[in-house]
């Protein structure tokens, strides 16, 4: 039996201050964007950008790690979603982002990790079948994490909070 909680709230990724890391929906080269992009290196402030210069670029379905600066979170993970429609398997690829940061972050040996909904902002996937996907990547790899004890998915919206309540109904 495992002890990881995963839960789902409505908010903004970039005020989680209870958690060790928060996942950035990034693009290749790492810099700052618009959505979670934009909110996470606000808040961080130019010392992320900085030091993202050395870990980009990421393709997609990857995930690295670097230090929270301004952040109230000590560590950020940077995932490049799938665009969909365009990087297939879209779905093995948005998997693999979940996956790949709940291991890094475990071997980092952090016990909280929250998530935006990968891609499906400008990158595009429909947040129904990216909240399935997510949550069945979280539960996929929930028995082999030894540190992390809980993961958060953080959405935007009332209706995008419901698409990940759902899957978390039918896979958590
Ligand atoms: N907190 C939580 N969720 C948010 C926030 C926030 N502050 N802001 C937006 N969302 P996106 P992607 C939701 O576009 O699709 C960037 O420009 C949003 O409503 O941030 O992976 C990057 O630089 C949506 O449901 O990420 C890349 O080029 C979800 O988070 C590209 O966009 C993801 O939206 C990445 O696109």
């Amino acid at each position: 039996m495992t002890d990881v909680k995963v839960e789902c709230v409505r908010g903004n990724i970039a005020s989680q201050p209870d958690v060790d890391a928060v996942v950035n929906a990034a693009n290749a080269s790492l810099l700052p964007g618009s959505g979670v992009a934009g909110a996470i290196h606000d808040a961080a402030g130019p010392g992320l950008a900085e030091e993202c210069r050395s870990l980009a670029p990421i393709h997609p379905g990857q995930a690295v790690i670097s230090s929270g600066h301004s952040l109230p979170n000590d560590h950020v993970i940077h995932c490049l979603g799938p665009v969909y429609g365009v990087d297939e398997p879209s779905e093995e690829l948005l998997a693999d982002c979940y996956r790949n940061a709940l291991l890094l972050a475990d071997r980092k040996g952090l016990a909280s990790v929250a998530f935006p909904a990968i891609s499906t902002g400008v990158f595009g996937y429909p947040i129904a079948e990216a909240a399935r996907v997510a949550v069945r990547s979280v539960i996929n790899v929930r028995p082999t994490l030894t540190s992390v004890r809980l993961v958060r998915f953080v959405l935007f919206s009332e209706q995008d909070l419901s698409e990940f309540r759902d899957a978390i109904e039918a896979y958590g």
